[in-house]
């Protein structure tokens, strides 16, 4: 289920769908990812579809008996911790995002993998009570210059689904959520651009032009950041997407980790991401996955390549899942994915919110970090 190429847009995804796909698709990338985030190199595109095969087997054979017993990790835990901070107060409430992700943190088992700074992080704000100014403690981090982890992007895909519709809202709460953890211009523009990426997937039905795709994103970024200082970066990254998207010959993985990098900083894996997505647009791009839907090519293709095969892998599965709705998942992975009922409540509610217009949704993010 899921293999063939039928899932392709044909027309109009409902955008029920495409926030499921959202939302499903960045657990699921995390998921397929687990398995391989700790080698940190690329791995073989075939032996992901596997891995991807004899999981779906296991569970169409009734082998696997226990839903959800493929792990999700830290960038799950934080998209769940910070979606539903958003659908429980129907606004964006700083202190309670980072509680949520303080008290998930302190529960959970050493396989989550957080990042080691956002780790000593969450320790030390439930350490204090949560007291005094909630963005602090992420200023001081890396000798006063922050973050620019990729922790505040993998999580964010909630976002331009609470303002779907609004690219200023959209922008300014990315980089809100993120300042709660990874201040630096790099990490603040990455949740942005992630965001970004997401949103203008929900909105698209069809791609003719996989480098005007990109090039749009840029000037939005460009735009709407505040944060002026940590573009140049995504230029030049930007740029190599574009480069690499033209390329006549099949683009591997060792080219795609020197030009746009995979590993675990903003700036080298959002880029990635939105690379993984764009390329596998065309079936034909990567002869080893041409029989499978476009999301499973993308979020397949970042988890082979990528270093950080987790992390890639939820940020393209979350973009890829925008754009060709939920039903382009396996119901075989769906099974699987540790707590993927709760993320279809999630990506439900978020939903909801958006139909109704009810509470705080309206308002844009309140900053509480003078
Ligand atoms: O960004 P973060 O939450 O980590 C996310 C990654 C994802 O791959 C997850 O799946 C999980 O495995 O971790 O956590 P941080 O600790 O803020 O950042 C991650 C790493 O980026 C740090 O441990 C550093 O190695 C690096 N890094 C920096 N290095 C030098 N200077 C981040 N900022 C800097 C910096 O300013
Ligand atoms: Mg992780
Ligand atoms: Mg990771």
């Amino acid at each position: 289920m899921g293999n063939s190429s039928s899932h392709e847009p044909k027309g109009v995804v409902p955008m029920k769908s495409r926030f499921r796909g959202a939302v499903m698709g960045s657990l699921y990338g995390d998921c397929l990812g687990e398995r391989y985030e700790n080698m940190w190199t690329e791995i073989d595109v075939k032996r992901v579809i596997m891995y991807y095969n004899d999981t779906a087997k296991k569970v169409r054979e009734k082998e696997a008996k226990e839903k959800g017993f493929v792990p999700h990790t830290d960038d799950s835990c934080m998209m769940f911790d910070l979606g539903e901070s958003l659908i429980r107060n129907k606004s964006y409430e700083p202190r309670d995002v980072m509680k949520s992700f303080a008290e998930t943190h302190a529960a959970s088992k050493p396989q989550r993998n957080y990042g080691k700074n956002a780790a000593i992080l969450l320790r030390d704000v439930r350490e204090r009570n949560y007291e005094g100014n909630i963005y602090y403690p992420a200023k001081r981090q890396f000798s006063g210059t922050g973050s620019y982890g990729n922790g505040s992007a993998m999580r964010v895909a909630p976002v331009p689904l609470f303002y779907h519709g609004d690219p200023v809202k959209i922008s300014n709460l990315a980089s809100e959520q993120s300042r709660l953890t990874h201040t630096n211009p790099k990490g603040v523009n990455g949740a942005i651009l992630q965001a970004l990426a997401i949103e203008k997937a929900l909105n698209t039905d069809n791609i003719d032009d996989p480098a005007q795709f990109v090039e749009d994103l840029y000037m939005q970024l460009n735009e709407l950041t505040s944060d002026k200082a940590g573009l140049e970066i995504y230029r030049e990254k930007c740029d190599a997407v574009v480069k690499l998207l033209s390329s006549k010959s099949l683009v591997k993985a060792p080219q795609y980790n020197k030009e746009i990098g995979s590993d675990v900083t903003a700036h080298r894996s959002i880029p990635a991401a939105i690379f993984c997505f764009l390329y596998t647009l065309n079936p034909k791009r990567i002869p080893a996955l041409s029989k499978y839907n476009g999301f499973l090519r993308a979020t397949i293709l970042a988890a082979a390549y990528s270093h950080d095969s987790d992390t890639v892998g939820c940020m393209a599965g979350a973009i890829a899942g925008a754009y060709y709705g939920v039903e382009a998942l396996s119901e075989e992975w769906k099974f699987a994915c540790e707590k993927s009922d709760e993320a279809i409540k999630l990506a439900d509610g978020l939903y909801e919110l958006n139909t109704t217009g009810t509470g705080d949704r309206n308002e844009d993010p309140v900053a509480e970090n003078e």
